[in-house]
């Protein structure tokens, strides 16, 4: 054997040996963009729990929270799974609107009034419909979870009235948030959500908002703000996806147990964030908030308050996806 063929050879044996391990146990990496302790969190590791059952191993999902890759950008993921830079994600509609801005249409401000609503659209037509959206950037949106109705907390006074917002400077996470803070006279600020306990720590910021049972409670916003409001002033699904090059690269069998174990997870992902925000309140209380539940009057004035911000964003994502969503929530009214 000459020099040349024992080279080809040895490349030969590497390359099949590469392809086997491979092929046998599948490692894929999934990027979301909270804490460790949050219902994302547990959601995406009872999927990489499923997933392992499903393919006997097979297949398996390393967790990298807090948005670790794509350099602490949360609004970066989606778009890094749409060019197979990650395989899956595990993140929320508001981030992924500069990659795709009709994703705002969930949380126009006071969209939703309750779960049923929520439901009617993201297991219907609506949440059907931007799936598709989505695959438009090469991003298979596989199941929808929740993060949830979002409240707003700070550190200065009770908000009751829309006037109790004037001036206050609250973190908003995305660029619609800011439209609505502005209409409330709210000094917005947008910045990373890894960056905002610190933030609200030190008063570079007054006050932010988060859903309770997702985030607010297991990332321990609570030591570092005294007020809470129930004013569900936005409703935020989260999804978890997986690159569109990824999912066309499984056979049918493949494709069909990644997409069950992706509802599964997800389902208990969103019950567990509701079981948990169901309880919170006295959670909160207990950590020594001081929590407010608004009225349906004080609701009405938020809602009329925020109006502007929810006609403007209408415009941008489009009347006709919004009358989608609006005919879905009336449907069974
Ligand atoms: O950044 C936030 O506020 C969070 C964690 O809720 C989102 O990802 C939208």
């Amino acid at each position: 054997m000459n020099f040349r063929i024992k080279l080809a050879a040895l490349a030969s044996a590497a390359a099949m040996c590469a392809v086997s391990t491979y092929a046998s146990a599948e490692t894929f990496r999934l990027s979301h963009n909270t804490g460790d302790t949050t219902t994302w969190h547990r959601g995406a590791e009872r999927f990489n729990e499923l997933l392992g059952e499903a393919t006997g191993g097979e297949m398996s999902v390393r967790i990298f929270p807090n948005a670790q890759l794509s350099g602490g950008d949360q609004m970066r993921q989606a778009e890094m799974v749409g060019r197979g830079a990650l395989d899956f994600v595990v993140t929320s509609a508001i981030n992924v609107t500069p990659l795709e801005p009709q994703m705002a249409v969930f949380s126009l401000p006071y969209l939703y009034a309750n779960y049923e609503e929520v439901d009617r659209t993201t297991d219907g037509a609506p949440g059907d419909r931007m799936k598709e959206i989505m695959l438009n950037h090469n991003v298979v949106v596989l199941a929808w979870g929740e993060n949830g109705f979002r409240e707003i907390t700070n550190s200065q006074r009770p908000i009751v009235t829309p006037q109790d917002m004037q001036g206050l400077k609250v973190r908003v996470a995305g660029p619609m948030y800011i439209d609505v803070m502005n209409a409330l006279g709210a000094n917005p600020q947008q910045m990373q959500w890894t960056e905002t306990f610190t933030a609200l720590q030190q008063g570079v910021v007054d006050g932010q908002e988060n859903p309770i049972g997702a985030v607010i409670i297991p990332q321990r916003v609570y030591e570092v703000q005294n007020h809470l409001t129930t004013w569900h002033y936005s409703y935020d699904p989260i999804f978890i996806g997986v690159s569109k090059r990824l999912w066309d690269s499984w056979d049918a069998e493949t494709q069909a147990k990644v997409q069950e174990a992706a509802n599964e997870a997800m389902a208990y992902q969103k019950e567990i964030t509701r079981s948990e925000t169901a309880e919170g309140l006295e959670v909160l209380r207990g950590h020594g908030m001081e929590v407010h539940e608004s009225t349906p009057e004080e609701l009405q004035a938020f809602r009329d308050a925020t109006q502007p911000a929810f006609d403007k964003w209408a415009a941008q994502v489009g009347e006709d996806l919004v009358g989608e969503f609006q005919n879905a929530i009336g449907a069974s009214n």
